[in-house]
């Protein structure tokens, strides 16, 4: 099978060729998200012409046109030729996960890949050579943190807590329920960010206590521009490497720990073993890697984003293993859910 492909792709490079394109692909996709062509569609009573859409956003016409006809080809758009002009309209997909306001919106994900995610991965190959993030080259800043860089303004700590937001659209029910944790009476979310993940825990476990843990300039931002009504989340100010952590029965740490070195993530491990009462545990979140090397594509390149952005990495479930037992916690267990963000419980 392998070598029927790899056959196939040494008659004509198939493949190749569509990886080179990728980021043009891309870019077709953030620029007409920027520009507000899926809301503009998802707003008409019909389908538009290519002039009518150009009008409307103050585009080209004839660039409109353009990008329409490459959204129609990566069948994101849908269109009908007709003799005269040509009326584009939106898929359901579009709609539900491009237009910005659908509850299922990846509006800000896109934001985030877009306008900052790109300018890091210029450098990739620079990252690669110096074995360090491109935060300096980038942004015109080599912090301590990377996180003094990635909250370089308040704008910018939005588009990321949007970012952290809309993951858990898609993944937050399959984390939340990846494992039976009802045994656990108060969750405390370290980094939980805008409070996304734990709304869904809080949903899925209603007789338990979910609270989140992050910067203060982080919670106060989350508390004014992400709170829900009904919302049963609490919130606490801290830092979950210089200051105590608040007492659980499980600390929960998603994207927390493939943002930062081997020994950072030790010492909060143990911290956190300390702090536990035996039979308490952790539920790590993570893209994890397969222990063959052989993939998830996705997960191998979030590793390199880790690599241009942060001081991390992603792992394989034994890289998880490794770190739990050393930090005192045992019966690991791991469970991949098939989208983008897995899951690994260990007990104290
Ligand atoms: N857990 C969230 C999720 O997966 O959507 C957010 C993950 S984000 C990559 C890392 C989070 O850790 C951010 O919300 C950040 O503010 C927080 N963080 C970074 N350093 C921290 C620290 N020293 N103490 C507490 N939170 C911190
Ligand atoms: C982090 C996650 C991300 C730190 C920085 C980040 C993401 C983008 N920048 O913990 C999201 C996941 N990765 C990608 C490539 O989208």
């Amino acid at each position: 099978m392998a070598e029927h492909l790899s056959q196939s792709e040494l008659d004509y490079p198939f493949k190749l060729l569509e990886y080179f394109n990728g980021f043009r692909v891309s870019k077709v996709i953030f620029s007409a998200c920027e520009l507000g062509v899926f809301d503009l569609l998802l707003g008409a009573p019909g389908p538009l012409s290519a002039r009518h859409v150009a009008h409307e956003l103050r585009t080209s016409v004839d660039g409109m046109e353009r990008l329409l006809d490459a959204l129609v080809g990566m069948e994101v758009l849908e269109v009908e030729p007709a003799e005269g002009t040509a009326l584009y309209s939106s898929s359901d997909v579009a709609n539900l996960y491009l237009a910005r306001g659908s509850s299922k919106s990846l509006h800000h994900m896109m934001t985030y890949q877009n306008q900052t995610v790109y300018p890091l991965w210029t450098h990739l190959g620079d990252a690669v050579r110096e074995g360090r993030n491109q935060n300096e080259k980038t942004f015109g800043l080599q912090p301590e943190d990377p996180f003094q860089a990635v909250y370089r303004s308040d704008d910018e700590m939005l588009k990321f807590m949007g970012l952290m937001d809309s993951s858990w659209i898609l993944d937050g029910h399959d984390i939340a329920t990846a494992f039976d944790l009802s045994c656990f009476q108060k969750i405390v979310d370290l980094g939980g960010c805008t409070g996304a993940l734990a709304r869904e825990m809080a949903k899925a476990y209603p007789s338990s206590s979910v609270s989140v843990l992050d910067l203060p300039t982080v919670v106060d931002a989350a508390k004014k521009y992400f709170s829900r009504e009904n919302d049963d989340v609490v919130f606490h100010s801290g830092d979950f490497f210089l200051g105590d952590v608040p007492p659980a029965d499980l600390y929960v740490l998603a994207r927390i720990v493939h943002d930062w070195p081997e020994e950072k993530c030790l010492s909060l491990l143990r911290k956190l073993h300390d702090t536990c009462r035996p039979g308490g545990g952790v539920l790590l979140v993570e893209a994890m890697l397969l222990e063959t090397r052989r993939g998830p594509l996705m997960a191998q390149i979030f590793s390199l984003n880790m690599l241009v952005q942060m001081e991390g990495r992603e792992r394989p479930p034994s890289g998880y293993t490794r770190l739990l037992n050393d930090a005192g916690f045992h019966d690991v267990q791991v469970c991949r859910t098939g989208k983008s963000y897995d899951a690994i419980l260990a007990v104290r």
